[in-house]
């Protein structure tokens, strides 16, 4: 059975960086897989992309030796269950901000004893390069579980959620966390309760070893965040990096100058 090298690198106390991809289409992925990104997140919260798109991606990218994770829409025993049955190596569960949730999402990943997910599929195997025997086996140890602190519920309840034994990441959602402070939606800023905050999940994830991760709109921010002890670290998406670039050609040009577009 292959291995997960982003969990192996992260129970190293190494970092981590990939990317997001909220196109549908699952050449994004078979493209983007190629370029160096340890990983990359196929977005069912925000994005068109359904479950089958979603499966056809995983394949692709774990086929070229890039990690295959996925963000769920919402944190449900059917999303994580159908995404890691059809070969997700990985799930991001968005908006976890109590220790039930966190209890609701190790259930859901995790085989029994460590959880209760139900046995089925057959594409998880696969994209392991393995038989589903081996899979039931080992697939605790290889898949990634990510919980978002992305609320100041979640930041509150910190200690209770990362205790709860299964998790291997605490993912910073810098969008909604600034949103729940009455902030606008921000990547960075110099808030201090957003400052206060980060300090806290990292402080709160040493004491329970769990790795730390953030999104950043660059690989300046990324550089900065790693130095700051964040290991899993997202840096844009497909969409941010495809009309970022596109933008510096149409600002060289001198065209687009009334036009602004997304980072993200
Ligand atoms: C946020 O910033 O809220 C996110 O969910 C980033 O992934
Ligand atoms: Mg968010």
């Amino acid at each position: 059975m292959k291995t997960n090298h982003v969990r192996s690198k992260l129970k190293r106390g190494e970092s981590s960086v990939g990317t997001w991809l909220t196109l549908p289409d699952p050449m994004i992925g078979q493209l983007m897989a190629r370029t160096g990104f340890d990983w990359l997140t196929i977005e069912l919260e925000h994005s068109p992309t359904s479950f089958e798109s979603a499966a056809q991606s995983f394949g692709l990218i774990a086929g070229a030796g890039c990690v295959p994770l996925v963000r769920v829409p919402i944190n449900s025993v059917e999303n994580i269950k159908r995404v890691l049955d059809t070969g997700a190596w990985g799930v991001i569960v968005p908006m976890v901000n109590s220790k039930a949730e966190a209890e609701a999402v190790v259930n859901a990943a995790r085989y029994a004893p460590s959880g209760q997910r139900s046995v089925g599929g057959n594409l998880h195997a696969a994209n392991f390069g393995t038989d589903a025997a081996t899979y039931y086996d080992r697939a605790n140890d290889e898949i990634l579980v990510v919980v978002m602190a992305e609320h100041v519920k979640g930041i509150e309840a910190a200690d209770e959620i990362l205790s709860v034994p299964g998790i291997d990441v605490v993912f910073i959602g810098p969008n909604d966390l600034h949103k729940s402070m009455g902030k606008k939606p921000a990547f960075e800023s110099d808030a201090p309760e957003f400052i206060d905050a980060l300090k806290h999940i990292q402080k709160t994830a040493a004491k329970y070893n769990v790795a730390t991760g953030i999104h950043v709109l660059d690989a300046d921010a990324a550089k900065r965040r790693i130095a700051e002890g964040f290991q899993f670290i997202a840096v844009t998406s497909d969409v941010g990096m495809l009309l970022g670039r596109a933008a510096q050609f149409t600002k060289t040009l001198g065209l687009g100058a009334d036009k602004s577009v997304t980072k993200y």
